[in-house]
Formats: structure tokens, sequence, C-alpha cells
């Protein structure tokens, strides 16, 4: 697991005319020192050396576009995993010296790990590179990708020769998936460009641009009023159904001793969101009201045989039926159902 507990603080700025700035200087290296273990919680105060706080006219926080004086790590500013900030040191001698600095943002509350049998399995065809994977009636839609290979399918759930199937054009790594109404939306990898299909005819509706802020196109799902999007990081990306290169809001997602960078396949259920994260065999349940972590489930036993036979063969894949969770990964010859305890 990534465990990034780190604060550094580098000097991007500084004056370093007289000694009390240096001490100023020095007590901040001493600090970013000590601090390198520390995870910080919502409410922790930034507690800056005693040389730091006695020399200081005055300190603020800068995020770039907005800005601090309250030296608490508050949730109106910071988020959950990593801050990039700057600190403004104004000394008592009329200098100022500025700081960057990154603090990382973890959640109080341990997650639950979620216990669960398998119901059933299902087949599926061992030559989809999973992107995208959710259940509507008795169907899977289905997103793959792979340059060269990427395609919309959708089948019944228990066979694997699709009812439908859109190949799209090479040069096309498709990813997420998500149903809305009677459309089905589709983000790529690189390409920038997200597909809208008529979910009944798989006809091609429209394209959309995907957002200058998410990097790349991974997962994708829908909420009931927007589409959620992830990028590679801990973000989830809510989308303008109406216009799905509008970001309506962003909301970064924090566990108690992980930051889980890798965000990739969604699933909305229930007023929770499901997402696995690249390279991991696990599924992590998220409250979207505010980021948090709650519940995570591990499948590393069900992952072990497809990754023994390629490490590129990760888990990725979730949906609903009914109130169990359908679980399968990149080239899976299965479809696993999960009963949560
Ligand atoms: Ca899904």
């Amino acid at each position: 697991m990534k465990k990034l507990f780190m604060i550094s603080f580098v000097s991007i700025l500084s004056l370093i005319s007289c000694n009390k700035e240096q001490k100023i200087l020095s007590a901040l290296e001493e600090y970013n020192v000590a601090a390198e273990q520390k995870a910080f919680h919502f409410g922790d105060k930034l507690d800056l050396p005693k040389d730091v706080l006695e020399n200081a006219e005055s300190i603020s926080i800068s995020f770039g576009d907005k800005q601090t004086d309250n030296l608490t790590v508050d949730p109106r500013y910071f988020t959950f995993g990593e801050n990039r900030i700057t600190l403004e040191v104004k000394t008592k001698d009329g200098e100022t010296l500025n700081q960057d600095a990154t603090i990382n943002v973890f959640t109080r509350n341990p997650e639950k790990n979620i216990s669960y049998d398998i119901v059933a399995e299902y087949p599926h065809d061992a030559n989809n590179f999973v992107e995208g994977f959710l259940m509507d009636g008795d169907m899977i839609y289905e997103s793959d990708g792979l340059d060269g290979s990427s395609q919309l399918i959708k089948y019944k759930l228990g066979q694997t020769l699709p009812a439908m199937i859109e190949k799209q054009p090479a040069g096309i790594f498709s990813e997420g998936c998500a149903i809305v109404g009677d459309k089905i939306f589709q983000l790529t990898y690189k390409n920038r460009l997200g597909f809208i299909y008529d979910k009944n005819t798989f006809k091609k509706i429209s394209e959309f641009l995907i957002p200058n802020l998410m990097v790349e196109g991974w997962g994708l799902t829908f909420d009931g009023r927007n589409l959620v999007a992830t990028d590679g990081s801990n973000k989830l990306y809510y989308l303008d159904i109406n216009d799905a290169s509008q970001i309506v809001k962003i909301l970064s997602v924090g566990g108690s001793h992980d930051i889980f960078n890798q965000l990739n396949e969604l699933e909305f259920h229930q007023g929770f969101i499901y997402s696995n994260i690249w390279h991991q065999p696990i599924i992590l349940k998220i409250n979207p009201a505010n980021g948090e972590v709650v519940g995570k489930f591990d499948f590393s036993k069900i992952a072990k045989p497809f990754l023994d036979a390629d490490t590129e063969n990760v888990l990725n894949g979730i949906a609903f039926k009914g109130n169990n969770m359908l679980v399968t990964g990149k080239k899976w010859s299965k479809i696993y159902e999960i009963a949560a305890k």
C-alpha cells in the first residue's frame, strides 16, 4: 500500500539576510524532519515551531486560488489526501518567507473490513480487458479497453456472447461507462474524448471533451444526479449529465492510513460509491457526503489466479445485482456474485 506520511518544506523564496530568518528556516526544516511520519486529520493544528511563531508577525496558508490565516487543517480549505500549500511567513522585521509544504490528511475513523460470501459464479469472456462494468435489468453492459480492441458490449448475465456490440476504432482506448436514462456514457483513457451511445441501439449520439482538470479518463458511474468519474487520483469528479465536459464538483477520497491515489472502476449503489484501486485486489465503500472510505472488501483470493497468469489482469469491475455485488477483472474468465455479511 502506498503510504504517504510525508510533510516536506522546500524553501523557494527567502531573504536569508539575518540570523532570525535563518533561525526560522532551520526551525521549519527541523519541524519537517519530525513531522515526516505524521498523518494529519481535520481539526489538527499545524503546530509550527516556537522560533517561527515568535518571530512571525503573521502566517498564512496559500492554496494558490485561496488563502487563510487559520493554521488549522480546516475542511473548507484542505481535502483528504495530499494538499500542496505555501506557508507565507511575514517576519517582525518586515521580511516575507514563503515555504512550500505538503500536508497529507487522513480520516479519523478506520475503514471497516467487510466480510462476504461468494454466492454464485458466472462466465466472463477472458479476451475482454474490462474498464467499465454495470448491470441494468438482466443485462451486463461492459466497456473494454486497449488500443485495437476497445468495444462496448452488452450480454445477459450467464452468457458470454454479446447481444449487442460496438467495436471502436484503433487508437481509441475505452474506459469506464455509465447508463443515464436511455444513454450510455463512455470515457476514453488518453483520447480526451467521451462518447454517448443510445442504450438500446448502441448508435453513437454524440461526443464530449473530458474536462481539463481530469488527468485521464478512468472509471465512471451515475449517482442518479451526476456522472461520477475517476482519473487515476484520489478524486471523484462529478460531471453534468447535460454537458459531461463540465465539472459540477470534485470530492477527494480519504482513508485512515492510505491515500488511495488510483481510484478506478466505480459503481454507485444505495447512497454509497464503490471503487476498486488499480493494481490492488480491494474495493472501497465511500461515503459521498464527505469522501471518507467507510469500508473495504479484500478480494485477494479470487484475484490471485488471474494475477498469476498476468500481473495486468487486475480486478476492475463492480456492478450490482439487487443487493449483491458482481466483481470481475481484466481478462478474467469469471464474474463473481458477492453477498456482503
Ligand atoms: Ca461499474
